[in-house]
């Protein structure tokens, strides 16, 4: 549908610092021209709310238009990064996109451009650094840092723009950006939309020591400075002006503590009894809007101020029209839309290492640990875009030394030590991966991912199916148990993250499978968790080799060939499984298709389906719990289509649906060991 020409007045969208000291009537007037648009924009979709017209939770953004406006135009977009929240309105209109296309976005048509599949203020404009928010405050944060300091990687002086309000500062994500940016010295301007209010909550009851949430950045290393925004417009834009100048010189962060407004309450459904009497009234008296009106004027005329209002009026109107006369959206693509699409293979060197000499003769006997980092050492010297991040894994190579040798060969801005904070570091990650980059993220254990469950389930796993744009990550997780580890260090976490969509994984349980599977992993335009069994990185040495099939690792491996059941595992219970399967072959004269799976997600279950169809009994086994462990949903999906073939009730073999116990006897005792798998298959068999 055609979108009505926008009003010559908005036909520019940038304001440089130097027009405020030289021009600012006129940048004042390109400033209001926006406020004004941004205003009326965020009043007219609460009336469309209240009407029926737009649903979801419309938080508008009045109040706090005298600091995102001129912020956004300031903001250099051709390199820029901004994640904008629930009150930034205005940012979104300066940073791209017609009006129309917003509008489209809040009644979630069939051209809104996140494809209806969110709704609200959640788009944005990926491919122009522009990320969109997920509702989880303070998740963003970390993610324009990581954009930002791509663009910094690639050479472009940027500047990030994260914002979060006085309830967000509570945030754990706050703390743990905050410090990242500074240790790392990422070029973030930080900014506080303090509207004194979280919902119904005042500052008061968030935090204690008064509302100075700015003095804290001193603590983090990190300059500060508080800011009136509801006072003087062209005093604001110049002191976010300096800001931006200084932080895309220095490149270190920076924080401002915008004091705004919420002049319409949290969102269109709230009833504001909880203000106090006159506070509304109040704050619409300290609305900046108005006097910067009446200052314009002053020095246009009043006339002219009227008539760039009724144009604004007349092309907001005109974009409501065309929003509601698009159709409704289409389901159509949501199911091939959850992951980004496959790219060709890179075009890797033959050869486990870079070397091209002795490339076809090249074998070497590595235990799975090794061959890990053979093929992180690959793909760092063969992919300038790959990066590696984790505790530890820099001069100690990581806890289980799978990254060992790499950081004095590659230096530390590709090898780097992380702090404590998985959520971060994550977020940081995804920011990276959106702007070209592609990291490899080491969690130290598999279980402190829980710590980023919101960036890895969340932010990273649905971004492909809301925003279009791609989010290909490596997570390295070292999982399981059998170590005498203890509960926070052995667990298996594949069920609890594969429950959510948009994430793919993989399970080696060879060293070539694992060199394998890092380079499927790696490239593919996805996140990716490699699980690793902790147990199998020094099980013992086998050859490896340069596989032109490595993607094959997608598929499942079978390993024994039988008619009596089929059995279906993967990780280090393959090897179990295997030596499970020799002992009913010599002891009781059955065989079994064994599988080993390698892909949890997504599944590939064809050949183990058919397989089930011949042989007619399934035994799926896997070190997780069993209670909603994986086994459940491979039953599920490998009975539920041949059910009249089964011949005897599926057998699930898994973990106790216990914490993972300390002691090894305890241990033992919680996780599926050989005698107990063919106590359990024999028992089956009956
Ligand atoms: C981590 C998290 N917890 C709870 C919510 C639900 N929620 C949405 S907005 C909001 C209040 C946020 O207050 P503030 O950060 O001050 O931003 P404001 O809405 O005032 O601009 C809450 C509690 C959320 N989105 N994210
Ligand atoms: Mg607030």
């Amino acid at each position: 549908m055609a979108f009505p020409h926008p009003p010559s007045v908005l036909g520019v969208r940038d304001l440089r610092a130097a027009e405020l000291a030289q021009s600012p009537d006129e940048a004042l007037q390109r400033i209001y021209a926006w406020m004004q648009l941004a205003r009326i924009t965020d009043n007219r979709i609460l009336e469309l709310f209240r009407q029926g017209l737009i649903r979801g939770t419309v938080t508008g953004g009045q109040g706090h238009e005298g600091f995102i406006v001129p912020l956004a135009l300031l903001a250099d977009k051709t390199l820029d990064v901004a994640s904008f929240t629930h009150r930034d309105l205005g940012g979104h209109l300066i940073w791209g996109g017609h009006l129309c296309a917003h509008l489209n976005q809040y009644f979630a048509n069939a051209d809104s451009p996140t494809r209806a599949r969110e709704g609200n203020i959640h788009h944005g404009d990926p491919a122009n650094r522009s990320l969109p928010m997920i509702s989880h405050l303070g998740a963003m944060l970390s993610t324009v840092a990581g954009t930002a300091d791509s663009q910094r990687r690639l050479g472009r002086p940027a500047v990030g723009f994260a914002f979060f309000g006085d309830g967000c500062s509570s945030t754990g994500d706050v703390h743990e950006t905050l410090n990242l940016a500074s240790l790392l010295s990422l070029p973030v301007l930080f900014v506080i939309e303090n509207n004194g209010y979280a919902y119904s909550t005042p500052t008061s009851e968030q935090f204690a020591g008064g509302t100075e949430l700015w003095q804290r950045a001193a603590a983090y290393g990190i300059e500060a400075q508080a800011l009136d925004t509801t006072k003087d417009v062209l005093h604001n834009a110049r002191v976010l002006a300096a800001a931006i100048e200084k932080i895309r010189a220095t490149s270190r962060p920076m924080l401002i503590e915008a004091h705004t407004l919420r002049l319409r309450g949290h969102a269109a459904y709230d009833t504001c009894d909880y203000l106090k009497p006159g506070e509304s009234e109040s704050f619409f008296a300290r609305d900046s809007l108005p006097p910067l009106r009446r200052q314009l004027a002053e020095v246009h005329g009043a006339a002219r101020l009227d008539a760039l209002d009724a144009e604004l009026g007349a092309f907001l109107e005109a974009c409501v029209k065309v929003a509601i006369a698009t159709p409704r959206p289409s389901p159509a693509g949501m199911a091939t839309d959850l992951y980004a699409p496959p790219s060709p293979p890179l075009p890797w060197i033959p050869s486990i290492g870079s070397q091209i000499e002795n490339r076809e003769s090249q074998t070497e006997n590595l235990n799975a640990a090794q061959a890990l980092n053979r093929a992180l050492r690959k793909i760092l010297t063969e992919r300038p875009e790959s990066l590696l991040l984790g505790q530890d894994i820099g001069t100690y190579g990581g806890a289980f030394k799978v990254t060992e040798g790499l950081l004095p060969e590659f230096g530390r801005p590709r090898v780097l030590n992380t702090p404590l904070a998985e959520s971060a570091c994550t977020g940081y990650a995804i920011g990276l991966a959106l702007n070209a980059h592609r990291p490899i993220e080491e969690f130290q254990f598999a279980d402190f991912a829980t710590e980023a469950t919101t960036q890895i389930t969340l932010n990273a796993a649905t971004m492909h199916f809301r925003s279009g744009a791609a989010c290909p990550l490596v997570l390295r997780f070292p999982c399981g148990g059998g170590l005498t580890f203890g509960s926070f260090h052995s667990q298996e976490l594949e069920s609890l993250f594969l429950s959510m969509p948009g994430i793919k994984g993989l399970y080696p349980s060879t060293p070539q499978d694992a060199f394998n599977a890092l380079l499927a992993a790696y490239e593919d335009n996805n996140p990716v968790i490699l699980f690793e069994h902790k147990a199998l990185y020094r099980r013992g040495r086998a050859p490896v080799v340069w596989d032109p099939h490595y993607r094959a690792i997608w598929q499942p491996k079978q390993l024994r060939s039988g008619d009596f059941a089929t059995f279906v595992t993967y990780g280090e219970m393959v090897q179990l499984a295997d030596e499970v399967a020799a002992y009913f072959t010599s002891e009781y004269d059955v065989a079994f298709d064994l599988f080993d799976l390698r892909a949890l997600a997504p599944l590939q279950l064809d050949a183990i389906r058919a397989s089930l169809v011949r042989t007619g009994r399934l035994i799926v086994l896997h070190e997780g719990r069993r209670t909603h462990g994986f086994g459940a949903e491979l039953v599920a999906r490998l009975t539920e289509e041949n059910f009249a073939a089964l011949k005897a009730a599926p057998l699930r073999l898994a973990s106790l649906d216990l914490p993972v116990p300390f002691a090894p006897e305890l241990e033992q005792i919680y996780r599926p060991t050989k005698e107990t798998i063919i106590d359990r298959i024999a028992a089956w068999m009956g």
